[in-house]
């Protein structure tokens, strides 16, 4: 297993390492940048701790299976959805047998990465009076916030609201003065979109991107 990364640009670059040449993404560098993300997540204060939390949980399933003894399976998103799906491993209709499936807790951080992905996105763009919280915020309802009840909307309101702001967060980022921030986010970004859409593609063409 990968150390942890220890700035967000380290967690940026594992994220880097996630695709392979023939465009598969490798599962032990995907878990690995998650682990980075909660490492800074937790540096944002405890409230946001809750967040983490499930994630933490997300990334020990994914490991279970990548240590398990089919971990052969689970080396490649392309090649886990194969075999969880030829072997019947996956509720694909309603929750069952298999509330732990690699597939539908894969599709949590998934889903989550998309989140990500917008809330950089503006931040790289935004102005030096942006509102961090207010840029995450809007990042989560046009994403993750879909697929969210009504409890856990509220609460990821309530965490946004006592983000640092735009200079301190670029702080916790521990990667320099904002310019390089900007530069770094303008290198990165377009690598987390790639891993986003290559599994969002794989997903779609096995009409999983719905699991319960
Ligand atoms: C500042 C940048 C933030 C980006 C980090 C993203 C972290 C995402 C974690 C959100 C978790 C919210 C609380 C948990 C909700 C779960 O119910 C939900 N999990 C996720 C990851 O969306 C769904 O999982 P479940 O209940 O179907 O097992």
């Amino acid at each position: 297993m990968l150390d942890f990364p220890s700035t967000l640009k380290e967690v940026l670059d594992t994220f880097k390492l996630c695709l392979s040449e023939n465009k598969e993404v490798y599962l032990e560098h995907y878990v690995a940048g998650w682990r980075g993300l909660v490492k800074f997540l937790n540096c944002l204060g405890s409230v946001f701790g809750f967040i983490s939390k499930d994630a933490v949980n997300k990334i020990k399933i994914l490991v279970t299976h990548m240590e398990g003894e089919n971990g052969s399976q689970y080396v490649t998103v392309q090649s886990m959805v194969k075999y969880e799906l030829d072997n019947e491993l996956v509720d694909l209709t309603k929750r069952g047998i298999h509330p732990e499936s690699g597939c539908r807790t894969l599709l949590r951080l998934h889903r989550a990465l998309r989140w990500l992905e917008l809330f950089l996105e503006r931040l790289r763009t935004s102005n030096e009076d942006g509102k961090t919280s207010v840029m995450c915020s809007e990042s989560y309802n046009e994403s993750l916030a879909q697929h969210h009840p009504w409890m856990v909307r509220k609460a990821a309101g309530m965490a946004f609201c006592v983000l640092p702001g735009r200079p301190a967060f670029f702080e916790v980022m521990n990667v320099g003065p904002p310019e390089q921030v900007v530069a770094m986010l303008g290198e990165a970004l377009p690598l987390i979109s790639d891993v986003y859409q290559i599994t969002e593609e794989f997903y779609a063409q096995h009409n999983m991107l719905d699991l319960p």
